[in-house]
């Protein structure tokens, strides 16, 4: 080779080096597989990887440990309907419309799983919705009615309802893994909507954990016996006490009360078949008689009403977690478990005592914040914690992201892609949170919010007009309503700056709630 030559030949080498090293690697671009598991009213008390030892959830743990755990996921409405609403669209109720559990969702309008479908997704929805009509955006429903039974319930497939023999929460799991297993088209990505029924009330146990904790005994939390002093009126005039509102029969489920008198809930019961009614009444019957014997009264009656509402809510979550286990295990052994992205999360949070409550709709921390946990092997680390504001709001556009669609302009939730890559510094630093449904059933009267990490305050509104703000870092479980204390004077000024800042950015304002609390009392008045 002469002297040109081998100059030529180092250069050549030369550029095929460098052209070799700025090439990108090699990018898997499958989109990755959606299953989202949503339950209805899981609060993030009652899963194991919370930390607060009530039950054991060993399959929805399995997410945290392999993926992401969130400890302020949060929802904008804690109530089903309007947060599915949210969930579903990517914007707040008073811009979806859906605002109570009363007023018809429009499934005209756009929605993610649309959006995934438009984009090669094959697309599912398979459970609880509790939004009317036929849901869009889905290649496959199979939803139950409304609330829906817990006992062999009836399903509108594909728009024609049918009834199935059974447990509810394992007939969604069945009929999720059918779907999975033999219905889809395999060829494109899936995004499956798989949404337990349960724990919702009246949290009825399926066969086989009618008598688990029968030998445990709970103790309720700190502030069961609250009394509502330093709160406002709104606290001390809900109707959802275990021990003041849950009822003999639906809530304690009890045939005969302890007066003897009937209860009303042997109607409820009429819809088990043989079997079930039989397994039913020998787990009870018993546990029945022996509280009946007993004669409590007072604290001790409390007790044992706390008792009975938290073991059978555990109870139902046990099938939930089952389910969980059954669902993560199909991925395994098909080998998608690499590329589809499980989130287990609740349409919102609940009480489990707290306050002495049952029940969500305020915006104090049970009920505002829900579980989240999420695992996606090729970006989420194992045993990641995230502390920052997420919102129900956020789903979305986190879905579209992950999927490579465009997030539409007006949407107003923020994906969280990122945040759990830990590559997001300029995470949202507030939320903002609206409520109206009142006056209806648990009585908690319309507000709205804004929530910092540290700081909460609160607009109590229609037949009161009242503040409260909480420091969350020196009382967590807000006993202490701080609006009007001179030591917060900076702080009360920062939040309701905030708080207009809020209203502002996602288009709310007085005018709207007067719209909402008109469209209310009309449909409460026949008028709708
Ligand atoms: C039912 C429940 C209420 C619950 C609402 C709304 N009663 O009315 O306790 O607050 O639904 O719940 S019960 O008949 O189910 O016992 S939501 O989850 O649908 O918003
Ligand atoms: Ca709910």
């Amino acid at each position: 080779m002469n002297k040109i030559a081998i100059y030529y030949y180092i250069l050549f080498c030369a550029v095929l080096l460098a052209s070799c090293a700025d090439e990108e690697p090699v990018q898997d671009e499958t989109p990755p597989n959606i299953l989202f598991v949503m339950s209805d009213d899981h609060a993030f008390q009652a899963i194991s990887a919370y930390g607060q030892n009530l039950n054991h959830t060993p399959n929805i743990d399995r997410i945290a440990k392999e993926g992401a755990i969130f400890t302020r996921a949060t929802v904008t409405n804690s109530i089903c309907a309007p947060s599915r609403a949210v969930m579903l669209t990517g914007k707040h109720s008073f811009i979806n419309g859906k605002v109570d559990n009363v007023q018809p969702f429009d499934w005209e309008q756009d929605n993610f799983p649309k959006l995934l479908q438009a984009n090669g997704y094959q697309t599912a929805l398979v459970g609880k919705i509790h939004l009317d009509g036929l849901p869009t955006g889905f290649d496959h429903s199979m939803v139950l009615k409304g609330q829906g039974h817990y006992y062999n319930p009836d399903f509108q497939v594909n728009g024609e309802m049918q009834r199935f023999e059974g447990y509810v929460t394992d007939l969604t799991t069945e009929f999720a893994l059918d779907w999975l297993d033999n219905k889809r088209d395999k060829s494109k990505p899936f995004c499956l909507l798989y949404h337990q029924k349960a724990p919702h009330r009246n949290w009825k146990p399926s066969p086989r954990y009618l008598t688990l904790f029968d030998d445990t005994t709970f103790t309720p939390p700190a502030n069961y016996f609250d009394d509502y002093t330093n709160r406002g009126t709104a606290a001390k005039e809900q109707e959802m006490k275990i021990d003041g509102h849950a009822g003999w029969g639906h809530d304690f489920k009890m045939v005969i009360d302890p007066d003897g008198n009937p209860t009303g809930f042997d109607k409820e019961l009429a819809r088990l078949n043989d079997v079930q009614r039989a397994e039913w009444e020998a787990a009870y019957n018993p546990k029945n008689d022996a509280m009946k014997a007993a004669k409590l009264s007072g604290k001790d009656l409390a007790i044992w009403k706390y008792n009975r509402y938290i073991k059978d809510y555990l109870r139902t979550i046990q099938s939930v977690d089952d389910g969980v286990g059954d669902v993560l295990d199909y991925l395994d052994a098909n080998g998608l478990a690499e590329n589809t992205i499980v989130v287990y999360t609740s349409d919102q949070g609940f009480y489990l005592g707290e306050h002495g409550w049952f029940d969500k709709r305020f915006m104090y921390e049970e009920s505002f914040r829900t579980p989240l946990l999420i695992r996606y092997p090729k970006e989420i680390k194992p045993g990641t914690k995230i502390d920052k504001l997420v919102q129900n709001l956020d789903f979305a556009p986190t879905f579209l992201d992950y999927a490579g669609i465009e997030v539409p302009q007006d949407m107003q939730g923020k994906s969280f892609r990122k945040l759990m890559k830990g590559e997001d510094d300029t995470w949202r630093d507030a939320v903002y949170y609206t409520y109206y449904e009142y006056p209806s059933v648990h009585m908690v009267k319309r507000h709205y919010g804004v929530s910092t990490e540290r700081y909460k305050l609160m607009h109590f509104y229609y037949d009161i007009d009242e503040w409260e703000m909480y420091d969350l870092e020196k009382d967590p479980s807000e006993m202490n309503n701080i609006y009007g204390d001179p030591a917060y004077a900076d702080v009360q000024a920062m939040m309701h700056e905030r708080l207009k800042e809020l209203r502002m950015e996602y288009g709310d304002s007085d005018e709207n709630d007067e719209k909402f609390l008109k469209a209310y009392l009309d449909h409460r008045n026949g008028k709708k």
